[in-house]
């Protein structure tokens, strides 16, 4: 490429720049995520860690089914993969009620929440929409101490799930 090619390039990425960056809050609104507990993602999008996009659309950890990270592969929100990041934990008991806010009622397989790799709950919607909140009662399987739940929502019609990682002290 010449300069003069280059210098012409720079000007359209300055130009197109500030209508990307205007995206994450504009359209990428649907999907969903756990507000409480809070999430890691949910403590992006309050401020109570700093983050990067994902603080913009904490409902769009969206990835391939059967992952087991945080990021649900999203190399734009590996920071969620991060366990030294700074995350709030939330005390709770063996028994803990989890709140997900969801931006769109895709139709739904499973819910599942997993510890350590095991999963300890599962929830079939047979593949009904959801309303736009949705609470899952779940029984830890007695672990204590600090742990990562990882929970996972299982979209019916499409080969993706969303994930999202609750960081917990179990006492
Ligand atoms: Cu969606």
């Amino acid at each position: 490429m010449n300069s003069k090619r280059k210098v012409a390039a720079a000007a359209v990425g300055a130009a197109i720049a500030p209508f990307l960056v205007a995206i994450p809050t504009g359209t990428a609104s649907a999907h969903g995520y756990i507000d409480s507990p809070p999430s890691r993602q949910a403590q992006c999008a309050a401020g109570t860690v700093p983050c990067g996009e994902i603080k913009y659309e904490p409902q769009s950890v969206e990835g391939p089914k059967g992952l087991t990270s945080c990021s649900g592969g999203n190399s734009r929100f590996a920071e969620l993969d991060d366990d030294s990041k700074g995350w709030t934990t939330t005390s709770v008991g063996n028994s803990v009620t989890f709140n997900w806010t969801l931006t769109a009622a895709h139709a739904t397989s499973t819910w599942e929440y997993f510890i350590g790799g095991n999963r300890v709950a599962v929830f079939d919607d047979g593949g009904q929409r959801p309303p736009s909140q949705v609470s899952h009662t779940v029984d830890l399987g007695g672990v204590s101490g600090q742990q990562k739940l990882l929970a996972v929502w299982n979209i019916a019609d499409t080969a993706n799930a969303f994930y999202a990682c609750v960081d917990l002290n179990v006492g």
